[in-house]
């Protein structure tokens, strides 16, 4: 009995947000390069709660809106160890997916190479890199443990998403000499928009 009212539960908390919750979602602004707090490393979260429950829903927001395959919370300026991915084609219904304290488990020894971009690098791409299939694990929006093996575009976009977590940026993975240019480019924009405090 208390194992299917769990699971009754579960299902209620794990459902999508109805007509009226969507009305009450919020999209966030993304913090842009060179603002120091894309370099933050962020804190492990210990409560699955609805407090956090209501940010995934605005973080799940603000990434379709963008449009966006993945977003960090320190993109939308909350220090916290969660990311959500979505890497649904166009013509496939929305599938986002959500990682609490995601932890990269196994990695493979074959790479493949992707043309990364980063909503808090807007406009700029560039090839990176990174280990081609990773297993990683984390916690779900109702705070239960789960594995998943990544391959393809979402092994690419959780790693990118994980880093931001530890306040490393994609142009951290590709030349000095490239990684320089890019990030004069974002402080002179930010001097323009008055926004010269920032240091990255
Ligand atoms: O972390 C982020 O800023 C999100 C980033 C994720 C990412 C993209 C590509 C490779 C690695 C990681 C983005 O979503 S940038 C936007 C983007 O790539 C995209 C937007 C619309 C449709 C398809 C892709
Ligand atoms: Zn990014």
């Amino acid at each position: 009995m208390r194992t299917r009212l769990t699971a009754l539960i579960q299902a209620i908390i794990s459902r999508p947000a109805s007509p009226v919750e969507k009305s009450r979602m919020a999209l966030r602004p993304i913090i842009i390069l060179p603002d120091p707090r894309l370099r933050l490393v962020s804190k492990t979260i210990e409560r699955v709660d609805d407090d956090l429950r209501r940010l995934i829903d605005d973080m799940i927001e603000t990434m379709h809106d963008a449009p966006g395959v993945g977003l960090a919370a320190i993109q939308i300026a909350e220090p916290i160890r969660l990311l959500v991915v979505d890497t649904a084609k166009k013509d496939e219904p929305p599938d986002p997916q959500v990682f609490i304290n995601p932890e990269i488990v196994w990695s493979s020894e074959e790479r493949s190479t992707y043309e990364e971009g980063c909503l808090s690098i807007p406009e700029y791409y560039a090839e990176v890199e990174r280990p081609a299939s990773v297993r990683a694990r984390a916690l779900d929006r109702e705070g239960k443990e789960r594995e998943v093996l990544a391959e393809g575009l979402l092994a690419t976009v959780l790693q990118h998403e994980i880093d931001h977590l530890d306040g490393v940026l994609f142009i951290d993975h590709i030349s000095k000499l490239k990684r320089d240019r890019v990030i004069k480019k974002f402080q002179k924009a930010a001097k323009r928009a008055g926004d010269g405090s920032h240091v990255l």
